[in-house]
């Protein structure tokens, strides 16, 4: 096939680009192009100063409250931290430096940090550069206090003798072993929404001024008001302060810029600048301008008080710009173009903060440079009625038009979303850089309500993550969840609890010969036992990351954005807060993989007899060599991805034995810890680690993702991979969490308005069927394998991952060919 019969908007934009034509969108978004021009490419940094300002300031304050010395760490960096106002800028500040860069989070990994600054600038995936003197600093003064004092460090020592070696690969926890996954010692909690409309409305100074009169009010003979709320109330208090003075910073830089300006255009700039950045984020927002820079100011700062999981999403900024975007348009001062523009000026500075992974088993989990702050537009309001406005089109809009693939974008649908909403969400999606991806209110309203939501807050909730929801003043941080090879407990029972890729070592439990088990029955079971050994380790290594993490992490702004920490005087990183839901996950990886494995076990070996065991044993250690007779037999069986009762009946029973035991067990980790299916990129690195498998797929070849089909095993149609995920789905558990499903479309198949229309008539059926997540390439096989030919003239070629997107050509080959590998859909 050729790529000239049909090519999305975006593979089009690349071979104009390519061929040297200016993009069209240039002349009406000329700020934020010129802005592009100078970070779009540029090779990642590692900026060090939030680590050297947090350090000392920990250093120096060793033995008070955690909460009191974070805050007093932000302050440092407040104080301290180099300000940026970049040249065509309208919205100040960066928390480093130009172009694209990483922070470092000490206090997570930092044990290792002295190896890592040494490694990260040629590390195949990912890679940053450090300069020399910025490495020292880190190995001289950074990296030194944190040795024995780190998170990471913490949990590799605590974790007993059989859950270390399903985590870990080796005694220090450095190299994971990618079966049952922790993700907590590379990120404080996952990821996390704040309530922004509350610094829009009441400003840090309206906030530090509420937090004193709660100190005032404390009984001073209580100890535990002087012991535990008293501090915590002068963290917030605290870091209130730091948030305003820092923003003041910004705005002296930019009136310092403004004098030295000899433009008058530039100067009545940075003048409106420095007058913006005086008065918020102290005070209330007064226009849709404010209103982008207060939230700004608030992303930032959050990126300098902790590393979240994923990065700290935007929101419903549909809902919550939207009262200054009526009130500015009705007075005249404000346009659809400016109001695009300053959200735009938003996203740009978003792109440069890159989500830097020190550990390589985080950069494995996170390949292209990812971070996804989803911007959440359509949905319901509060009180339950369709939530899309003008802001919510613009939005759209400005998707199809800026050529970036940050920030997020997520769309809310509901069974009531109005015809034009559903129209446009299409019409984004055919552009083909994988925007917006969909969650759905019939799955999570009714599911939330379950676990103990109010009406009035889930109807409000934010897209968070890759496929999550928050409800910002009822959740609470949850520690980064644990994943689970459940293609390795397949293996485990071939081979009697251990894996080839491991030797002797005897892993997991001893489940007997399998070529002595006789029924279906009798195979089932043994692959139960091993399913439920891991859920067992994975559940105690999830005890132990809840209990060691309240000690090492504190979140005084976002705790001071959160009502129910604020009302309790509870840091919002513990894992109880009275009348807070923590809402954890575990992953269940690779389940189409080992579905269509089981599948081909019981067809073939058990129910035809046409292949025996010891053939099946024999192929896994091969790696099929010699036995393609066997292999395409294999793959002839029912598989997941095509509404076959067969398979899918398997992949129930599998999800059952999952929420079954976290409904039994998870309350004793006193959160809710809950069945998930979003793997990031980590179904490649977990893929690596398991020999072939019964469904024919090659040893270290990555697993099948999310809750979609193994790579080619969909045949029937991509409404046949949603009605898989319907029947496979136990609905009468609530402790189902987000189940992330890819959906590759050819761009011919969804052309012009009929393709348009057949792509509504598509998100209504996954409305329709509850569930969760869905995304969608619109992209031609061969225009990928262009690109991996030919990476210069592709740079920018975007594509979706899992619940983001990322430049192609910045991800490993192994993702690329997984990319390539997935069924792509010609017709719906
Ligand atoms: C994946 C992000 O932080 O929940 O959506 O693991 S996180």
């Amino acid at each position: 096939m050729s790529v000239e019969c049909c090519r999305s908007p975006h593979e089009q934009m690349i071979m104009d680009k390519a061929a040297g034509k200016v993009n069209k969108f240039r002349a009406t978004h000329e700020r934020v192009f010129k802005i592009l021009d100078k970070i779009e490419t540029a090779k990642p940094q590692i900026d060090i100063e939030r680590a050297l300002y947090f350090t000392q300031g920990m250093q120096e304050t060793e033995g008070q409250h955690l909460n009191l010395r974070w805050a007093k760490s932000l302050m440092k960096c407040a104080e301290n931290m180099t300000v940026y106002i970049d040249d065509d800028q309208l919205l100040a500040g960066r928390i480093g430096y130009q172009g694209r860069y990483g922070v470092l989070y000490p206090e997570l990994d930092g044990d290792f940090l002295d190896t890592a600054v040494v490694d990260l600038p040629t590390r195949d995936n990912s890679p940053f550069s450090i300069s020399q003197a910025d490495a020292d600093i880190v190995v001289k003064e950074i990296a030194p206090y944190w040795k024995g004092k780190t998170y990471h460090e913490t949990l590799a020592k605590t974790l007993p003798a059989d859950v270390h070696a399903l985590t870990y690969d080796d005694p220090d926890g450095m190299v994971s072993r990618f079966i049952v996954n922790e993700t907590a010692s590379f990120r404080s909690s996952n990821q996390w929404v704040h309530d922004f409309d509350k610094v829009l409305k009441r400003g840090f100074g309206g906030l530090r001024d509420e937090f004193t009169v709660q100190l005032e009010a404390l009984d001073p003979l209580s100890p535990g008001d002087n012991v535990d709320k008293k501090p915590f109330l002068q963290a917030a208090i605290l870091v209130c302060e730091a948030v305003i003075v820092w923003a003041k910073r910004h705005a002296a830089l930019a009136m310092e810029l403004a004098e030295k300006c000899a433009d008058p255009v530039r100067k009545a700039e940075l003048l409106k600048m420095a007058e913006v950045c005086n008065h918020v984020p102290e005070h209330p927002a007064r226009t849709f301008y404010e209103a982008c820079q207060s939230q700004w100011f608030t992303q930032m700062f959050s990126r300098l008080e902790q590393k979240t999981g994923t990065i700290i999403s935007n929101g419903r900024m549909d809902q919550y710009l939207y009262p200054f975007y009526k009130q500015d348009i009705e007075a005249g001062i404000l346009t659809d173009d400016q109001a695009i523009e300053y959200v735009e000026l938003m996203y740009v500075g978003m792109a440069q903060y890159i989500d830097l992974y020190i550990s390589p088993t985080g950069g494995a989990f996170n390949e292209g440079y990812a971070h996804w702050e989803a911007v959440t537009i359509g949905g319901q309001t509060p009180d339950g009625l369709d939530a899309t406005n003008e802001l919510t089109y613009l939005f759209l809009r400005s998707k199809r038009e800026f050529p970036h693939h940050y920030p997020d974008l997520a769309a809310r649908i509901h069974a009531r979303a109005p015809e034009r909403f559903l129209a446009e969400v299409a019409e984004t999606i055919k552009e083909g850089s994988g925007f917006p991806k969909l969650i759905n209110d019939e799955e999570v309203i009714p599911l939330h309500l379950a676990k103990g939501a109010k009406f009035e807050e889930i109807y409000d909730y934010s897209v968070s993550g890759c496929a999550e929801i928050r409800m910002p003043n009822r959740d609470t941080y949850t520690a980064g969840g644990c994943y689970i090879n459940f293609v390795a407990a397949l293996e485990s029972v071939f081979f009697n609890g251990k894996m080839l890729k491991f030797g002797d070592a005897q892993l997991s439990i001893e489940t007997g010969d399998v070529t002595k088990m006789e029924t279906w029955e009798e195979f089932w079971n043994a692959y139960k036992a091993q399913h439920i050994n891991f859920l067992k380790i994975a559940f105690e290594q999830q005890y132990y990351v809840i209990k060691t993490r309240a000690r090492h992490f504190a979140a005084p702004m976002g705790s001071a954005l959160h009502d129910l920490a604020m009302k309790h005087c509870i840091d919002i990183h513990q894992p109880y807060i009275p009348e807070g839901i923590d809402l954890g996950y575990f992953e269940f990886m690779g389940v189409g993989t080992l579905v269509d494995s089981m599948s081909a076990i019981k067809k073939f070996v058990f129910e035809e007899k046409k292949v025996t065991m010891t053939e099946v044993l024999e192929a896994m250690k091969n790696n099929f060599e010699g036995q393609e007779d066997l292999r395409a037999l294999m793959m002839t069986a029912p598989c997941f991805g095509n509404n076959d009762p067969y398979a899918d009946s398997i992949a129930r029973d599998l999800d059952q034995l999952c929420v079954g035991y976290a409904e039994k067990y998870q309350r004793e980790l006193g959160v809710f810890l809950d069945l998930r299916y979003v793997p990031f990129t980590s179904h490649v690195p977990f893929g690596k680690v398991v020999c072939a498998t019964p469904n024919g797929r090659y040893a270290g070849t990555s697993l099948s993702d999310g809750s979609s089909a193994s790579h080619g095993a969909d045949k029937n149609g991509p409404t046949a991979v949603l009605l898989s995920n319907y029947t496979s789905k136990n609905f009468n558990h609530r402790e189902r969490a987000a189940r992330l499903v890819n959906i590759k479309f050819t761009p011919k198949c969804v052309q012009g308005e009929e393709g348009t229309q057949k792509l509504v008539h598509f998100i209504r059926t996954f409305c329709d069927l509850r569930l969760w997540h869905i995304q969608f390439n619109v992209v031609n096989a061969e225009t990928l394998r262009l690109a991996q030919e030919n990476p210069e003239a592709y740079r920018t070629l975007i594509v979706r991952i899992a619940g983001y997107s990322a430049y192609f050509c910045d991800l490993s080959k192994d993702l690329q060919n997984d990319l390539i590998r997935r069924t792509a859909h010609e017709n719906m």
